[in-house]
């Protein structure tokens, strides 16, 4: 039997060897692409240094008043990283989560990361092969599954698509189309243009034909689920009642909503721009009531809408909330959150996905959450074993695995 002082250690090694599934990424395999100019798959240095959460940080050091933003995206990729690593990690501590990840990161791959200048380490990353760095990075990770996101309306991707991608084993598809919910002129035009017979008003025709479009493209990239990113306003659309959550039953596969995305609030700052709001649990409520046969994963940006997220789910079984979002990926906030998800729901919450832009994100975005969720895991052990719970080393196993693995797999399988 396991006492409480055995707990932190433990916890921590078992989180720390079970290796995850991430749900959530806009991470790609070097088929996409992995130079510049176009490329898809985002890795190395002046990647990770220039993320765009960092782009917004580094106006905070230096205001667009001093270096106007047509300036910097006129620099190189390796004159905004210099500019970066120089106002946020030289002349100032890099406290902030974003600025810390960069730190795990280089620490983890043998780097130095207190140096002033990056020019020996972009010899370091030079040297390193794409395809090879993905498993060493995904080793330092311990991450046994990376999900795309595969944006159907990207023309960039969408050709590399119509070209021919060889799966990867490491990767799988995420069928991915915000305009179609969002922008229906736009992605209606787009349709036509790509030869689906479909008109402005919702035809019996035009629902068939987008139909054929999804299902096609769900085919093409093999798509384990539907996703869309959606304004805090979001309530329901016909588009998604007539055709997307049909074809997503139709298919056996979850659709998942991520809520509270304001985009472009600050255009300039491009990546960068967007921000969150507040959004309306009843909306997900009453899909998850109306659309019984249909499973959504759900995550939301506004960490007011958490607590009631986690009730909802309590009442809906097609209900799975994951991931502490983008501005929520914050120790504190997934420390709180994860806390609260475990108490309302026990293990039946995916706790955390990466959203990893830039491979080596990996590396720092599921180490620090790791951490997180092995504190709140260690309280929680605790209070159990208080409680009078014979708790096992079995059990600690068995709920990592649901946490970064299982739970997502199997309500991927419905
Ligand atoms: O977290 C992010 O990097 C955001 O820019 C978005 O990609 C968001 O996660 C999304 O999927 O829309
Ligand atoms: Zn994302």
């Amino acid at each position: 039997m396991l006492s409480a002082a055995d707990l932190p250690a433990l916890v921590t090694r078992i989180l720390a060897a079970q290796p995850v599934v991430d749900m959530h990424t806009h991470l790609y395999p070097p088929s996409f692409g992995s130079g510049a100019p176009d490329g898809l798959m985002l890795w190395g240095l002046d990647e990770l240094v220039t993320y765009h959460y960092l782009i917004a940080e580094v106006f905070r050091a230096v205001p667009a008043t001093k270096l106007p933003y047509a300036q910097f995206w006129a620099m190189t990729k390796t004159e905004q990283a210099d500019h970066i690593w120089k106002q946020l990690f030289v002349e100032r501590t890099p406290l902030s989560e974003a600025c810390r990840g960069v730190v795990t990161t280089l620490s983890k791959l043998g780097l130095d990361p207190g140096v002033k200048s990056l020019t020996s380490h972009r010899q370091w990353f030079r040297e390193q092969d794409p395809n090879d760095y993905i498993d060493r990075v995904m080793g330092l990770a311990n991450v046994e599954s990376i999900t795309m996101t595969n944006a159907v309306f990207d023309d960039n991707e969408r050709a590399r698509w119509l070209a021919g991608i060889a799966p990867d084993p490491r990767f799988t598809g995420v069928l991915r189309f915000d305009p179609l919910l969002l922008d229906w002129p736009r992605a209606g035009k787009k349709l036509a243009e790509w030869g689906y017979a479909v008109e402005d008003a919702l035809t019996e025709t035009t629902v068939r034909e987008t139909k054929r479009f999804l299902n096609e493209w769900c085919d093409r990239v093999r798509a384990i689920y539907c996703a869309v990113s959606l304004p805090p306003e979001f309530r329901s659309s016909e588009i998604l009642e007539k055709i997307v959550l049909p074809v997503c039953e139709q298919r056996n596969i979850p659709f998942a909503m991520m809520i509270g995305s304001r985009r472009a609030v600050n255009p300039d700052l491009r990546d960068a721009a967007d921000t969150g709001g507040l959004a309306d649990v009843t909306a997900v409520t009453s899909l998850c009531q109306r659309f019984p046969n249909n499973r959504f994963f759900v995550t939301m940006l506004a960490r007011e809408n958490q607590h009631e997220l986690a009730v909802a789910a309590r009442k809906f079984g097609n209900l799975m909330p994951f991931g502490c979002w983008w501005f929520l990926n914050n120790p504190s906030l997934i420390d709180e959150i994860t806390r609260m998800r475990i108490e309302l729901l026990g293990t039946s919450v995916i706790p955390q996905h990466s959203d990893a832009r830039v491979l080596d994100q990996l590396i720092y975005k599921w180490d620090h959450s790791r951490i997180v969720i092995g504190r709140v895991l260690t309280e929680k052990y605790t209070d159990l074993l208080a409680a009078g719970w014979p708790l096992t080393e079995a059990e600690i196993e068995r709920d990592a695995r649901m946490f970064l693995k299982d739970n997502f797999l199997t309500f991927l399988r419905g």
